[in-house]
Parts: C-alpha cells; structure tokens; sequence
C-alpha cells in the first residue's frame, strides 16, 4: 500500500526551498584534473539559466548563491535574467582563498594592510548584495597553519574577531553573514574556524545577525552531526545549512548519495527544531558535479532532501515522546526507524503530478533535449570553472 502525506506533510513539502550554488554548474575536480562536459557554462548568466531548469522540474530551488570574485557581472542585469528565468538571486559568498596575499591568512593575517584588503573585499560583496539583492553574507575561510608552532592561534581569534566586527558593522539592517566552519583544508594542523563552537564563538560576540553555517561536509568520519544540528537550533544560531556528502574528507559529492540515514537523522533535528521553513535557517546546496552532468546532478541533490525531508516528517513524534519517556530503548529506535525506511517516492511522484510538476523530474529533464541544446549552443568562450 503506498504511504501517504498528510495535508501538513504536503504544505511542509510545498514550502520547502534549496538554494543552489552557482559553482556547481561550473567545471571542477580534483588536482589531478578537471574535465569539462559539454554545454558548461561560460558567465553567470548561463549559470543562471541552468539553475532555472532545477527549479522548473522540482520548484524546489528558487534561488541561486554566487560567488565573488567568481561571478562578478552587473548585478542589476544578473537580477532581471534571473527573475525572468523565474529564479532569484540568493547567498553572496566571498573568496579569500585564491589570492597570493592570503598564502598565511586573510581575516586574520598578521598584516595589517593585507587584513585590510580581504576586509575590504567583504565590504565590497555588501555592495554586490544591495545591488543583487542577496541577503545572506557567507564567508568560509581557507586560514590556518600546517606545523606546529608556525603561528599563535590565539592572537589570529583576536584578528578574527576584529575583522569579521568591521564586516559586521557594515550590514544593512535586513542583511545577516553566516560563518561556516571546516576542521581541516587547505591547512592541516590547526584551522582558524574549525568546528561549530568556535564558529558560535566568533558571530555570538558580533550580535543577532551573524549566525553559524553547518557544512555537512566539514566533518570529521563519525561526528554526529545531528547534534550540532540540534544545539544550533537550541541556541538560535543555525544560520544555514551548506548539504552536500562525503565520504572520505571534503568531497562535495551529491547530498544523501554517501550516507542517507544521516541527512534523515539531520533533518529529523531540522524538523524537531522548528528549523524547516524557518526564514532563519537557509538550506543551501555546496557541491560539485566532477565526473557527472550538473542539472541533473542538481535535480537528484534536491530531490534526495525533498525526500527525506519527507521521511523526517513522517516520524511519529507522539509514539517517540511516549517510548522515549518510558525508557523503552527499543520501541523508540523502531518508530524512527520506520519512518526512515518508509518509501516515500510513489507518494511524492503522485504529489507532484499533483501540483502540475513531473512525477520524475529526473526523466523529465533527461527528455526535454535542455542538455543537448546546451551543448550544441555554448560553443567557443572559456568554461567556468574553479578560478571562474
Ligand atoms: C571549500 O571547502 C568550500 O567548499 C566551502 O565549503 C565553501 O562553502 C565553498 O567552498 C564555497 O566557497
Ligand atoms: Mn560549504
């Protein structure tokens, strides 16, 4: 018998937004190689349109992160392309990590005018939210040392704070910055923002609008990631969710391919939390597509959170609060359990046919001829790509 959704399941669901990266319809790879696929993108602009087509087959993914330096273009042209391909432009991130000025640091270089210089450019992707009209400010930062020793660790917190506090002050009153964490890489003994507490560290002393971004991927094998979820979302300070899996360090590979149960166990403390559908929680996408194609890549990420998403909501939560108060180990593990291992899809597919979406935007997609017409189109340029 197929499982079905409840009214408020359906209005969860229907509500539900993804924010993609503009990076993951770009080239990449690892540092053996990049490949390119036929029909990439040359500018933004293309990105943009690639984006669009994700939306249009789930209107699961409303809006588009971009990357500065990477998609500098006029932000008032970008914005209007956009909204006529029914998209919106999203999260402004900057980029610290690419110039040879932040070989020893940025926000927290010891050097005063090269602290200045990636204030500065924090500052000036402010300037592209106002134009863009983004709201979130996420900054990942690549800083760090690689022998013990090389650097004092506690005066680049100093640093830290005194720079993200000048960024700070320059938000707008509807503008937030997001500060994600990474326990290694590029740097391999100690990172300047490694872990959530001291992300939670650094945007609690800055005020209400700095909130802390948890990139499923930052994690080292085991960590249970549920429960940072959970102590973010009891703290108030679960600013963004960056999904992507992993397996082995930060391989950006397609949310819920390595490890489904844990996005449900994520998403089952999302829920819990009050933190789906919630404005101050932004569920974005940072993955790359190396080997596959990049619309479909995105279409199956989103699609892979839609449906636990579901499973998550399908939990029975009274029957949980009921095993759980009873201390009956057991029946409290099966009725999550169930939940997890309920096939949702059949009910999905019939929901969105529903809502006048294909029931398999995968096959959809795959038959609009959308990748064939890029590839014949988009001959000649540069292919974006990291760096781009
Ligand atoms: C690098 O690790 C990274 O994947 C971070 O997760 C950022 O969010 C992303 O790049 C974009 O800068
Ligand atoms: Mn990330």
């Amino acid at each position: 018998m197929m499982t079905e959704l409840s009214p408020d399941i359906r209005t969860a669901l229907e509500r539900q937004a993804i924010e993609l990266p503009s990076w993951a319809f770009g080239n990449s790879g690892t540092r053996f190689r990049v490949f390119g696929t036929p029909g990439t993108p040359r500018d933004p602009f293309e990105k943009i349109a690639d984006a669009a087509q994700v939306h249009a087959y789930t209107a699961l993914a409303p809006t588009v992160a971009l990357h500065i330096p990477w998609d500098m273009c006029d932000f008032d042209d970008l914005r209007k392309h956009a909204e006529d391909h029914g998209v919106a432009l999203g999260t402004i991130n900057s980029n610290t990590f690419q110039d040879e000025d932040y070989k020893f640091g940025a926000l927290t270089h010891e050097d005063d005018e090269i602290r200045q210089k990636a204030i500065d450019h924090h500052f000036a992707c402010i300037d592209v939210m106002h134009a863009s009209g983004s709201r979130d400010l996420k900054i990942w930062l690549a800083e760090g040392s690689n022998y013990p020793g090389q650097n004092d660790m506690r005066a680049r917190q100093d640093r830290l704070q005194d720079s993200l506090q000048q960024i700070y002050a320059r938000l707008g009153d509807d503008q937030r910055l997001v500060l994600e964490y990474k326990f290694f890489e590029p740097a391999f003994y100690h990172t300047d923002v490694p872990d959530w507490g001291t992300s939670y560290a650094q945007v609690s002393a800055l005020g209400d609008k700095a909130m802390v971004c948890l990139d499923t991927g930052h994690h080292a094998p085991g960590t249970n990631i549920e429960f940072i979820v959970m102590q973010l979302l009891r703290l108030g300070k679960l600013g963004s969710f960056d999904f992507n899996s992993r397996f082995y360090a930060d391989d950006d590979l397609i949310v819920g391919a390595a490890d489904p149960f844990q996005l449900f166990r994520i998403l089952f403390e999302v829920v819990r939390g009050g933190g789906l559908n919630n404005p101050d929680v932004a569920f974005m996408l940072d993955q790359c597509h190396n080997i596959e194609d990049k619309i479909p890549g995105q279409i199956r990420s989103v699609l892979n959170v839609q449906e636990m998403t579901a499973r998550a909501l399908l939990v029975d939560r009274d029957a949980l609060a009921a095993a759980q108060t009873a201390n009956d180990v057991l029946a409290a593990n099966a009725v999550f359990m169930d939940a997890f291992y309920t096939d949702v899809r059949p009910a999905l597919a019939q929901w969105r046919e529903s809502r006048g979406l294909p029931a398999d935007p995968m096959a959809a997609y795959a038959a609009s001829g959308y990748q064939q017409r890029i590839a014949a189109d988009r001959v000649g340029g540069v292919q974006a790509g990291w760096g781009a």
